[in-house]
């Protein structure tokens, strides 16, 4: 079991014990805390516990947490969730990922109405019945029903990071198979999509039954869908669904141009292969039999076009099927059917920003708020990725249950900063700070405390329901302030659980542009916040952008990759992207020099 599965059942025991109630919160708390440390831990706890290591030594890990998750990782099952699953539906656990439904109101939805399920409750907000519950109402029950919208919406795609951990441990259980020549996974996924439906794994073998099995045996997979000689579609515990083909060497190319997709972007190769009299598919690149002036069909599968296919001219590599098309190699992240074709013919396919590109992190958190590392520790962490500049930027006070600042906090954080900064000529230290746009776009602290800082992240925690006009106006008015440069997770989306907040993109892109501000793509994989096309847009524009990964802990400064894959999606270039260059240029486009 992968720590992503145990802590998965660790949080379902905490949230049926909150909904079940009358029960000692620190007995869920002790969950909660548990789900944390598997979820971040670096290493597979499965492998922990076959060296037979002290599970308690890990950090919120007590007795009944540790043999919980030994019985996890040995049984494949929680005995003591099964016990509380006899005593509260488990399916009630999904009610509370709905905005407006805590573990109280999910008891009560059961104890009054019966409700179990989000399409029993679905069905009792549509007949109003929801509304007259003790504690809801009419705007908790349209919260409700919006909610359920969003939650069909996003049903089966997967977190790009979610899935990066699902998949590694079975890639490695592939390729330690002597049969497998080779394996790559192609779809989405190998695109960067921020989310995945499923995962569609290609590997080179002449041996095919002996993959298949291999594959068919990995211990996470939960259910078969389909087995066959060459190809197979299992569902893993976690309801990941994947996909394996298995290939020969001669037709990888092809078959991972194929498989990658994306489907628009196949659409159009196909179209220009028949305009050149050449079929693609994904068994290779083949020459039509004599052209007869038939018409290109748009979408239907090559072997529909009714046509001889004769000698194959290429397929082994993706560089050959693409050059057999006139066409340089495309990177996957453009493949989306947005003009890439167009630019590859003309050779002006961008130069992508890559990791090894970026100079600093410009959003991190230390203990000084929300953060669970000292100043120092964010630091050295920095330096040892090779940055040359940082920038801390804690809460300021509007944000009070994370510790945020007020002045006279932030005038001894600063006081502490050059105390440590004197310490570590190695890296620039950029004094800063993530402060609040509050509502009427004014910012959390005092004019005065910002001169004192190098570089000012405003963003937006609150009301995140504002009417379009009135959040253009708070973000236009901000952005508009003199000290502002950065602005942090613009849109607000967590994804699959906030929408983004609604204002006229246009408008405050062209405000950012004119004031010298740069829009942030935040690179946690729950926000990715601005999206690719934003930042399409934000280029569009002239509007710098800035990669940050707004970490709260040391480990989290490696999100950055997720950032930059969303940025290759937007075609940036490392000219596009301040922090991939160095500080005069950064700060100068903000218009601090
Ligand atoms: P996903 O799984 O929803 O995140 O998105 P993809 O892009 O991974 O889509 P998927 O898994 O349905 O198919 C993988 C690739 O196979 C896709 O990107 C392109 C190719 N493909 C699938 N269906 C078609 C099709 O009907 N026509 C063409 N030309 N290609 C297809
Ligand atoms: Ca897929
Ligand atoms: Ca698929
Ligand atoms: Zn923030």
């Amino acid at each position: 079991m992968e720590n992503l599965e145990i802590a998965a059942v660790l949080r379902e025991m905490a949230d049926l014990l909150e909904i079940k109630g009358g029960v000692n919160p620190f007995r869920i708390r002790a969950y909660r805390n548990a789900v944390y440390t598997v979820e971040e831990y670096a290493t597979p706890l499965r492998t922990l516990v076959e060296e037979g290591a002290d599970l308690t030594e890990l950090p919120s890990v007590g007795n009944e947490m540790a043999s919980h998750i030994v019985e996890l990782v040995t049984t494949g099952h929680l005995s003591r969730l099964v016990e509380l699953a006899a005593e509260i539906p488990r399916s009630l656990v999904t009610l509370i990922r709905l905005p407006g439904v805590g573990p109280k109101k999910a008891r009560k939805l059961w104890d009054e109405l019966g409700i179990t399920t989000i399409d029993e409750l679905e069905a009792a907000a549509a007949a109003g019945q929801v509304a007259e519950l003790e504690g809801f109402g009419e705007k908790t029950q349209g919260k409700i029903l919006e909610g359920i919208v969003r939650y069909r919406a996003r049903q089966g795609r997967f977190r790009l990071a979610e899935v990066d951990e699902l998949i590694r441990p079975l890639l490695d259980w592939l390729r330690t198979d002597d049969a497998v020549q080779h394996v790559e996974v192609a779809g989405s996924y190998r695109r960067r999509r921020e989310t995945v439906g499923d995962v569609d794994i290609l590997a080179i073998s002449s041996a095919k039954q002996a993959v298949i099995d291999r594959f068919l045996a990995y211990p996470q997979v939960l259910r078969v869908d389909l087995a066959g000689e060459t190809r197979a579609t299992v569902h893993l515990a976690s309801e990941l669904q994947v996909d394996l083909r298995v290939l020969d060497e001669q037709d990888a190319g092809a078959a991972l141009v194929y498989f990658t997709g994306s489907k628009e972007h196949n659409i159009a190769l196909r179209r220009r292969a028949l305009e050149r009299g050449l079929s693609v598919s994904e068994y290779g690149v083949f020459k039509l039999a004599a052209s007869d002036g038939v018409e290109p069909q748009e979408d239907a599968d090559l072997s529909t076009t009714g046509r001889e296919l004769g000698e194959r001219v290429a397929g082994r590599t993706e560089q050959q099927v693409y050059e057999s098309l006139g066409l340089p190699w495309i990177p996957p992240e453009l493949r989306e059917q947005r003009g890439e074709i167009v630019a590859a013919e003309r050779n002006e396919l961008p130069q992508l920003v890559s990791l090894e590109d970026m100079r600093g992190d410009l959003q991190m958190h230390s203990d000084w708020s929300d953060g669970k590392n000292t100043i120092e520790e964010m630091l050295e962490a920095c330096v040892s990725r090779g940055y040359e500049y940082f920038a801390l930027t804690d809460h300021s006070q509007a944000l009070a249950m994370t510790g945020g600042m007020d002045a006279e906090k932030l005038a001894r954080q600063l006081a502490a900063i050059d105390e440590i900064a004197s310490r570590h000529p190695e890296i620039r230290f950029l004094r800063s700070m993530e402060i609040d746009v509050l509502a009427d776009g004014s910012l959390d602290i005092e004019d005065g405390m910002l001169e004192r800082l190098d570089l000012v992240v405003i963003s937006i925690h609150s009301r995140f329901d504002l009417s379009t006009a009135d959040q253009t106006r708070r973000l236009v008015r901000a952005i508009e302030h003199p000290a502002s440069d950065i602005v942090g997770h613009p849109t607000g989306r967590i994804i699959g659980r906030r929408d983004a907040i609604e204002f006229d993109l246009a408008e405050v892109l062209d405000c950012a542009a004119e004031n010298h501000v740069a829009m942030e793509c935040n690179a946690h994989p729950n926000r990715l916040d601005l999206r690719d096309t934003h930042m399409m847009e934000a280029k569009k524009r002239g509007v710098p952008i800035v990669i940050s990964t707004d970490a709260h802990r040391v480990a989290e400064l490696d999100l950055m990759s997720y950032g930059v894959e969303q940025a290759r999606r937007a075609w940036l270039t490392p000219g596009d992207v301040l922090n991939a260059g160095p500080l005069e240029v950064l700060l100068s486009a903000l218009g601090r020099i």
